[in-house]
């Protein structure tokens, strides 16, 4: 059984899912990569979990694909043929990175130590990216002969442009978290001791605010890189016409109005 490769913890409306094998750095093997993608589905099928937290076990968030694994080790015997490991990409990252990219709920990285190759594009691809000051980002494909990947080379240039994506998938250097703060890779840098805390207080803030409108703007922005200035301000109005006929709306300006708290419900 697989229940171990990732620990989760209920609080609230916040599921928290921590990559849990430290001794190989959080290294992703297919039995991780298919749990992790059923946990996804399964916060997002919960109504009860509002947000997502995911964070790694130990010293590191994820070394990447786990390259002792049987379907990418290469064999060291001349007569068996390469493996084809688009085949890993084709049956696990890519599910995977789309689960992600398509939560109805927001999901939270607390990246706590560091995050290489796909462990990069995985905490990348989340909507939030909160590192602890002694995390750090390696682009290490280039040094095993390959390119970005799960979301990679979509995800590094929208980020931080064409000229420091290429810098760092080209030269695979550690890109420590403040620098990957200031360059906008990721969202903020916060003491380490200061992570979990902060990562979480981030978290709840999320899952108390109107889900699906957090959901929506995900994908409007993510649309929008494919649409001309036009194109997208008629995409707004179109989902701003649906979010204004759900609840959260009504409750949202509601409360304004009355000076009080919003409850949002919608997912
Ligand atoms: C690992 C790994 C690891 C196994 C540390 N695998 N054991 C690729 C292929 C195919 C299809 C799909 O897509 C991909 C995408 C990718 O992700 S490619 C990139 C794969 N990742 C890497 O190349 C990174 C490899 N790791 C490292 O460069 C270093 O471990 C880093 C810089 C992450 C950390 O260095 P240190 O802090 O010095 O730790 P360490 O190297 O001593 O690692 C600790 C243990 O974790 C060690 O095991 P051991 O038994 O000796 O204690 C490592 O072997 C193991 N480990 N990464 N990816």
């Amino acid at each position: 059984m697989s229940e171990h490769l990732i620990q989760i913890e209920q609080h609230g409306a916040v599921r928290l899912l921590r990559l849990n094998r430290p001794e190989a750095l959080n290294a992703l093997t297919t039995g991780l990569l298919g749990h992790l993608r059923q946990m996804l589905e399964a916060a997002a099928e919960d109504g009860a979990t509002r947000c997502v937290l995911m964070t790694g076990a130990g010293r590191a968030f994820s070394a990447g694909q786990d390259l002792s694994d049987p379907h990418v080790a290469p064999s060291r015997d001349p007569g068996t043929p390469p493996k084809d490991i688009g085949h890993l990409l084709e049956h696990y990252y890519i599910p995977l990175a789309l689960r992600l990219r398509s939560m109805p709920i927001p999901v939270v990285a607390a990246v706590n130590g560091v995050a290489a190759g796909a462990g990069a594009s995985l905490a990348l691809g989340c909507d939030l990216v909160v590192a602890g000051e002694s995390a750090s980002f390696i682009q290490a494909f280039s040094k095993i002969g390959l390119i970005p990947d799960c979301g990679g080379t979509w995800l590094l240039p929208r980020l931080v442009g064409r000229a420091k994506a290429l810098e760092m998938a080209l030269l695979g250097d550690r890109l420590k978290a403040a620098d990957a703060a200031a360059l906008g890779l990721i969202a903020r840098v916060v003491p380490d001791a200061e992570l979990p805390d902060t990562a979480m207080a981030l978290a709840q803030k999320l899952a108390a605010m109107p889900t699906r409108a957090l959901a929506e703007t995900r994908r409007a922005m993510d649309e929008a890189l494919k649409l001309d200035f036009e194109e997208a301000l008629k995409r707004e109005a179109g989902l701003q016409s649906q979010l204004g006929f759900a609840d959260d709306y009504l409750e949202g300006a509601a409360a304004f109005l009355d000076k009080r708290k919003p409850e949002f419900k919608d997912r």
